[in-house]
Formats: C-alpha cells, sequence, structure tokens
C-alpha cells in the first residue's frame, strides 16, 4: 500500500505532503509517514528546514474519528506532534482549508506556521464531547493566550486566519501559491538552531497566572451553555493544569481527561451524531448519478412569520426571493420583520451594513401572484388548512414555469393530496422548516409518493447551500419530528389530570437536558395553535386555557402565569381547572414519580420512533435523531432518543412502557419493531 505521506526535496528544503481524501484526517499511516518524513529530514544533510503541507482541499482536519472505539495503532498522536517538535530542523506548517483539532495540533507542534488567509484554524474536539488530546490543551494556551483558548476549545469554532496571525497562532499569511510561500519561509528560518517551541513557551501563562480569577469568571460567564456537557468543564481542567503545572505534567492531565471522556456515553453519542448528520444528506433508492435542478430564483407566498423566516435562509445564501402576499400592510409587515431581524443580526456585529442591504436588495415584495412564473423553487407557506393549500398549488400549476419545484412548508397535511392537486406530482415535495426558520438547522424534506428523485437531490444539496440540515421523511401525519410530539403530548397532559404539575413535567424534560418540557414549548408557541376558536366548546383543559384567552406567553398567562418580563410562575387558575377536569372525567389523583413521567413522554417517543422506521417513514434511526437534536433541541450529548433508547437498553424501555400500558390505555400500542429488537437484545442505531 503507498503511503499518503510523500517527501521532495526542493534545495536544502524537505516538503512533507500529506494526501489522504476527503480532508487528511491524522489516521495510522498519515501518523506513521509523518514520523518516518521526519527521520529522513533528520539524517538527510542536505535537508535544512522541513515544510509539512496536504494536498487536496484541506489542511489535516484532526484525527481519524473512524478509529476512535478502535484498538489504537501505533504511533499515537501525541508521539508524532512531539516527535514534530523535537526535530533539530525547523519545520513550518503551511496551512489552508480547515487545520482542525489534531490537525491544529500538528500545527502548534512546528516551529512555524504559514497560511492562506482563507484558512480556518480550530479544536472543534469538544463537539465531539473530546478535548484535543495531542497537547492541544497545553501548547494552544502557550501560545495563542488562555483567555482565546479557552474561548476556542469550548465553543469548537474555528477562527480565521487573519484573527490567528493577529493573536500569533500563525506566523505569516500569504496569498497565491501557499508551498512556495512557505519553502521561501523556510528558507527565512533554515539556519536557525535555537528553534521556538510551543510547549517550551511560559509568557501568555504568565499573564493568566496573574489574573487568578480568570477561570472561575470564565465557568460563570459559560454557565448556561455549556450545562449538561462532560467535556467543556474537563476542557477548562486542562488548560488550568497547563496554567499551573511545567508542560510534562499538565500533557499527563491532558491524557487523563481525554481518556475519561473517550469511554464515557456523551462522547460516543456525539461521535455517533457526528457521522449521523453526515448520513442523513444520503438518499435511499436513487441513483448516484441523479443531477440536481438549477435553483437560481426562490418563490415565497405568504409573508408570515414562516414565509419571511423560510426567505431570509435564501436571501442570506444569495439567492434572489419573490415572496407573495394577499394585502399590502400584511406583505409590508412581513418585509419590515425580516429587515427588523437583519438590522438586529447587524448589531450584534454578525453582520455588516453592506450584507444586509445585500440581502433585501434581492427581495421582490409583491400582491401579484403571477410574478411567481420564473422561479425555479416556489414554497407556499400560508395557512395549515388543506383546502387553501390545494387552491394554491392548482393556481401554481397554471403559472409555474415547466420544471418548476413546487414546494409545501406544511407541518403535518398529506404531501400527496396536496400534489394530486396539480397535473405535476412529480415536482412536489414537502419542505418542512421549523420556527424560527432563519435559525433553525432542521429541513425535513418530505419526500411524496411521486416526488421525482431529481427534486429530492435538488432540495437536499439546497438544504446545504443555506446551512440546514436536511432529514427525509415519508408522508405521515406530522412527519417524523411533530409525530413523535404526539405521544409525548398525550401522556403529558393526561399525567397533569393524574396529579401531576406542568412545572413538575417540564423539570424533568430539562432535567433530562431538554431546552424547555412540554408545558413551556406550549406556552411559547401558543396554546392555541390548532384550536377550534369556539369559546363555548371546552372539551380537554387546553379549551379551557383557550376559551379565558389564556394563549401562552404572547397573552402573559397559558399553563403558567408570566409577569412582564415572560418569566414564568405556576398558576393556580390552571390547577383548579385541571383538577375540575380530573373531577368531572372520574380521574383519581394521585403522587406522580419522575420515573413515570419520563417513561410515559419521553420512552413514548421512542416507540413512536420505531413505529415511523417500521413503516419505513424514516430512511434509518440516526435520521430521527437528527430531527430531533436539531428540530427540537433533544440534549446532542444523548445522541437523539433511538441512540439514548440504545444506550438506556431496548429491555428496559420495553419494560418500562409494559408497566405504564395500563394507564396509558387505548392511546397507546407496542411498535412490533421495538419488541422485537428488544427480544434479540438488538440496536436501533450501531
Ligand atoms: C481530534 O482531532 C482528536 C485529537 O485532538 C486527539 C487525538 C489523540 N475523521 O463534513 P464533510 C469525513 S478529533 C474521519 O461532509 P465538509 C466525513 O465523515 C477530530 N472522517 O465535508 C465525510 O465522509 P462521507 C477533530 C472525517 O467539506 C467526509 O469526510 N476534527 C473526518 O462539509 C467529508 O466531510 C473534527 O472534528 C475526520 N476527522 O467539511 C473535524 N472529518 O463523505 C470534523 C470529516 O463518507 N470534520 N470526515 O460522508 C469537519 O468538521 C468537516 O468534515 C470539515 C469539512 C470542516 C473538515
Amino acid at each position: 500500500m503507498t503511503s499518503p505521506i510523500s517527501t521532495q526535496r526542493h534545495g536544502d528544503i524537505l516538503i512533507v505532503t500529506s494526501n489522504n481524501p476527503p480532508v487528511n484526517a491524522l489516521g495510522a499511516a498519515v501518523r506513521q509517514g509523518l514520523v518516518a518524513a521526519i527521520e529522513q529530514a533528520e539524517s538527510d544533510e542536505r535537508v535544512k528546514a522541513v515544510v509539512i503541507a496536504c494536498a487536496g482541499q484541506t489542511f489535516f482536519a484532526g484525527a481519524d474519528i473512524t478509529e476512535f472505539g478502535k484498538p489504537p495503532v501505533m504511533p499515537w498522536l501525541p508521539e508524532v506532534v512531539d516527535r514534530i517538535e523535537a526535530c533539530t530542523k525547523p519545520v513550518v506548517a503551511a496551512i489552508h482549508g480547515t487545520a482542525l483539532g489534531g490537525g491544529l495540533e500538528v500545527a502548534l507542534a512546528c516551529h512555524y506556521r504559514v497560511a492562506l488567509p482563507s484558512a480556518k484554524l480550530g479544536v472543534p474536539e469538544v463537539k465531539l464531547g473530546l478535548l484535543p488530546g495531542a497537547g492541544g490543551t497545553q501548547r494552544l494556551p502557550r501560545v495563542a493566550g488562555v483567555q482565546k483558548a479557552l474561548e476556542m476549545v469550548i465553543s469548537g469554532t474555528p477562527i480565521g486566519a487573519k484573527e490567528a496571525c493577529d493573536i500569533g497562532l500563525v506566523d505569516r499569511l500569504c496569498e497565491g501559491d501557499l508551498v512556495q510561500h512557505t519553502v521561501a519561509y523556510a528558507e527565512e528560518v533554515r539556519d536557525i538552531r535555537l528553534l521556538p517551541k510551543s510547549s517550551e513557551r511560559d509568557d501568555k501563562l504568565a499573564e493568566a497566572r496573574a489574573n487568578p480569577g480568570l477561570f472561575d469568571e470564565f465557568r460563570k460567564a459559560n454557565a448556561r451553555k455549556l450545562k449538561g456537557f462532560e467535556a467543556p468543564e474537563a476542557n477548562i481542567k486542562a488548560i488550568e493544569a497547563a496554567v499551573a503545572k511545567p508542560y510534562a505534567e499538565g500533557v499527563k492531565d491532558e491524557r487523563r481527561l481525554f481518556m475519561e471522556l473517550m469511554s464515557g456515553t456523551q462522547a460516543k453519542a456525539q461521535q455517533y451524531f457526528f457521522f449521523a448528520e453526515r448520513k442523513a444528506a444520503k438518499i435511499d433508492n436513487i441513483s448516484e448519478d441523479t443531477r440536481p435542478r438549477d435553483i437560481r430564483k426562490v418563490g415565497i407566498i405568504g409573508a408570515g412569520t414562516m414565509g419571511g423566516g423560510i426567505s431570509m435562509n435564501f436571501l442570506s445564501a444569495g439567492i434572489p426571493v419573490t415572496i407573495v402576499e394577499m394585502a399590502q400592510d400584511a406583505l409590508d409587515r412581513g418585509t419590515g420583520v425580516m429587515r427588523k431581524n437583519y438590522e438586529a443580526t447587524a448589531a450584534k456585529g454578525r453582520m455588516t451594513a453592506d450584507q444586509v442591504q445585500g440581502a433585501m436588495g434581492i427581495l421582490n415584495p409583491t400582491l401579484d401572484f403571477a410574478q411567481l412564473a420564473d422561479c425555479d423553487l416556489i414554497i407556499e407557506a400560508v395557512f395549515e388548512q388543506m383546502e387553501i393549500k390545494k387552491d394554491i398549488f392548482g393556481r401554481l400549476d397554471k403559472i409555474a414555469k415547466p420544471g418548476a419545484i413546487l414546494a409545501s412548508n406544511t407541518s403535518y397535511l398529506n404531501i400527496d393530496e396536496i400534489a394530486a392537486s396539480t397535473s405535476r406530482p412529480q415536482d412536489v415535495v414537502g419542505l418542512h422548516f421549523f420556527s424560527p426558520a432563519n435559525v433553525m438547522k432542521l429541513l425535513e424534506v418530505v419526500r411524496g409518493a411521486e416526488t421525482a428523485p431529481d427534486v429530492l437531490v435538488t432540495a437536499m444539496q439546497l438544504a446545504k447551500r443555506i446551512r440546514k440540515v436536511a432529514v427525509v421523511a415519508g408522508v405521515c401525519h406530522g412527519f417524523i419530528g411533530n409525530r413523535m410530539l404526539m405521544p409525548r403530548q398525550v401522556e403529558a397532559t393526561k399525567l397533569l389530570l393524574e396529579g401531576a404539575t406542568p412545572e413538575q413535567i417540564d423539570r424533568v424534560h430539562v432535567a433530562f437536558g431538554m431546552p424547555m418540557g412540554p408545558f413551556q414549548m406550549a406556552d411559547l408557541a401558543g396554546v392555541d395553535i390548532g384550536w377550534h376558536r369556539d369559546k363555548n366548546r371546552v372539551e380537554n383543559v387546553r379549551d379551557a386555557l383557550c376559551a379565558i384567552d389564556r394563549w401562552g406567553q404572547k397573552k402573559g398567562a397559558g399553563f403558567y402565569d408570566y409577569d412582564d418580563k415572560r418569566r414564568p410562575s405556576p398558576s393556580p387558575i390552571v390547577d383548579q381547572i385541571v383538577r375540575e377536569f380530573a373531577a368531572s372525567s372520574g380521574v383519581e389523583r394521585r403522587n406522580i414519580s419522575d420515573e413515570e413521567i419520563v417513561e410515559r413522554t419521553l420512552y413514548t417517543m421512542v416507540n413512536e420512533g420505531a413505529e415511523i422506521l417500521e413503516e419505513g417513514m424514516a430512511q434509518r434511526a440516526s435520521d430521527i435523531d437528527v430531527v430531533w437534536v436539531y428540530g427540537y433541541g433533544w440534549p446532542v450529548y444523548r445522541g437523539g432518543p433511538m441512540f439514548w433508547a440504545d444506550t438506556e437498553g431496548l429491555l428496559k424501555i420495553v419494560d418500562g412502557l409494559k408497566r405504564q400500558q395500563e394507564r396509558m390505555g387505548s392511546d397507546f400500542s407496542f411498535s412490533q419493531l421495538l419488541l422485537d429488537k428488544a427480544e434479540r437484545r438488538g440496536k436501533f442505531t450501531g
């Protein structure tokens, strides 16, 4: 087998090149090749300095994640980086693309770093439930400063090469031919023998030692973001060790903390999720040579919250949008909200005024439906009612150009029925965005019975262009995400009558790691969503709340009372209503345990997920997990509902559901797939 590492002498510089597509991950062969190349440089008297560069789209993007959990193959990455730093001849990194994780650790071990201005440098290990484990927690604070290192390890977000240069992480920026420039740099430094070693620097650590409160302040400032996750605290501790101890001791702490994380469930969940997200983009049963349709212009019908949010995704990606409303005031209101949202982003420094202008400048607001005629994709985002949608699709059929994709943003309705109101069902697809649509990363792509393969491929590619993560769902009520919400809501409401409070149920969900519980979510989204609007028809707790205008946060009251800062408190009125309903429906009230809440509101979701898989409404269990992490804030450190069920053990899930089966009554039936897998000690994922 040929090595992914090749060497070539250019005068007295040895150019070491890695060619390990797609991202030059630091797999065993790359690590072995790098050590061999350094040995070659040491033993060849003609070589005065070394350049480490990568072919293809990027500098090393990190350790090879597919090797995690397998028996280790020598040399380990920590040994490789130490060997590079110990080289007696200057080693210069040539950085393009993304120097991430182990890739940045290799660069930090080099004595000098040259980069293209477009390069990005970062340590995303925290997103995999890990920390930079090849000396990164020790070298990065020494080179970039402790505060910056803390920010980088905790966010996992890379910084640009320009900033890296400003803080001393990159020594020189260059335009044009990177390797040529790096060789020239190596020639400048080739005679230096007292080489700068990242591990030996102390100046920036000394600054941190002068500010002993730094770590606690950092923990306090980031407490909310870090809640529930194990890796961030381990990252902070490793950097604390860098400041407090000599390098040789600090790396020992780093290794111990790394191994602890690596053997934990959170790291497994987060690494599983990394691949789950990438798998979601792949569509079953579609030939690989299916070409996407060209999307240059998008039409949106409806300038409400959803229509406006959806439009912003395309505008931000530079794709012109024609947005249609029925009345001028609704159109003005909708475009006004979009502008305000952009301006708020600009005020936070995340957009320039020119970018705001640029986005709004390619928006064409109109009352004229006929202006959709030249759009390549038209997304309907109007009121959730089948008759209205069918009418719109019938009209679209008459004016849209041949080959245009006609999409509905429906969150529950049958795409096949909508498609049947056109003469081109093959062009119809569901594009279910999540609210707020300009923020939430998830997009459910609903595949109708007749949706053409190239329409699906286009939808998946377009999702990437607008920075969404797309998951293919089949046609069923609520698709993947909202369908799984239903059993949760049914049981949560029944638990209220039986004696639990909204606070208790929400607390259990938040403690589990969800951003909010079912009743907090109802209050935020609007208790009145889907309500029949007849104040005299009161058949359940929700009807009763809606009848007295307790529609949630927007009315200052819902399942909770809210003060003028939208802070919730338990509501005696809701308690009274719940008790009355319990009495009138003959429900006996009792103490409800937290465990019962988990079994009836979370285990039931797993059961529904299994049902969705069994019916083929999701392509794979990991797609369900992607929907729940990106659409509803399921804690990524638990992988998603299906991965979590696997870690709990499917037998335990089945036993819990059996325990509750009588109480759940006819609202619940077992998924055969779940029962079968549990019996065979099987898993949904992996
Ligand atoms: C680490 O370094 C630990 C060390 O500190 C300590 C060790 C002791 N390994 O994302 P894409 C695959 S932890 C293996 O679609 P893009 C990916 O699965 C690592 N495979 O491309 C996909 O495969 P497929 C720290 C990897 O252009 C293909 O490459 N580093 C790895 O949108 C293309 O990926 C990270 O966490 C990997 N490290 O984005 C960086 N990375 O085609 C993780 C990617 O079969 N990677 N693949 O589906 C990324 O963030 C993005 O992939 C990157 C490119 C930005 C590089």
